[in-house]
């Protein structure tokens, strides 16, 4: 897969995507040198522990969060996008359903676009994505981040994600997205309960017939949590876990926030099934 001129070879291996999170302290709105040499500081570790892709956010997706403005989601991710792509080899994606903000972080040398709206969020974006022959990651989502978590309801989860996936991507191909640099996400934890993430995690190989490259984003959520009876903090073994089995079950990437460990499940995985 060709982003932007930087390629991402898919199948001998699994990627891992390092999550970089860039929340400004709250005395300023972005862009202040120690947070951007922090984030510096960051993304370099994650790249020596293995990580092959970087994934920035500037708006947080967490339940309940609120939407931040175009102006302060550039202000927070521009200067931490060019400080980053100047610093690493590596794939550098950003999260946002923004067109505007996608523009921009294409244009300071980001390769691809993660939209947890999956071209649902600006009717722009799709044409952004294209114009720019960048990579776009289509992560399902039922409802907004503010609201996706309150009692959502499927009959069928894995068939109504599928259907929305299948139809995100005839939205993105008709706008002229290479079909060759779109990647899918089912988007675990994003308007599901934990029997929904856990449903879709067992059945996970019936997404292999989008003939997508499969991404997948279990990182500390709160099903492990469910599951283990543990806080967020006491989350990576069984991120581990959720690892492991998304390989052996079609993912080509996985995003996380611990990168040496799973980097390392992510190796011995390999070695095993691919
Ligand atoms: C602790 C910290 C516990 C953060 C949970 C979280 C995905 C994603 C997110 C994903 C794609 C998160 C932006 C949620 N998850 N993008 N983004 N796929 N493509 N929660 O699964 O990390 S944010």
């Amino acid at each position: 897969m060709n982003c932007r001129g930087k390629t991402l070879t898919l199948g001998a291996r699994t990627h891992v995507m390092g999550i970089l999170n860039v929340t400004p302290d709250s005395f300023s709105d972005g862009g202040c040198y120690l947070d951007v040499q922090q984030a510096v500081v960051h993304a370099k570790s994650m790249v020596a522990e293995g990580a092959t892709l970087i994934d920035i956010g500037g708006e947080s997706s967490r339940p309940g969060a609120s939407p931040v403005s175009i102006d302060e989601e550039l202000a927070r991710v521009i200067p931490v996008i060019r400080a980053i792509v100047g610093a690493v080899d590596v794939l550098i994606s950003v999260d946002t359903y923004k067109s505007e903000v996608a523009r921009q972080a294409l244009e300071a040398g980001a390769h691809l676009i993660n939209d947890i709206t999956a071209l649902r969020g600006d009717p722009a974006m799709a044409s952004v994505v294209a114009e720019m022959e960048a990579g776009l990651i289509l992560m399902h989502i039922k409802g907004t981040p503010r609201t996706m978590q309150k009692a959502p309801q499927y009959d069928d989860v894995v068939g109504e994600v599928y259907a929305s996936l299948q139809e995100s991507i005839q939205t993105a191909e008709a706008a002229d997205v290479a079909a060759e640099r779109i990647i899918i996400d089912p988007g675990i934890g994003f308007g599901k309960t934990a029997e929904h993430n856990i449903e879709l995690l067992k059945r996970l190989t019936e997404f292999r017939s989008l003939n997508k490259p499969l991404l997948i984003g279990t990182s500390r959520k709160s099903f492990i949590g469910t599951v283990l009876g543990l806080p967020v903090t006491e989350r990576v073994e069984g991120t581990a876990a959720t690892v492991c089995w998304a390989i052996t079950h079609g993912a080509d990437i996985v995003r996380v926030h611990d990168v040496k460990a799973n980097v390392r499940a992510a190796e011995m995985t390999d070695a095993l099934y691919r």
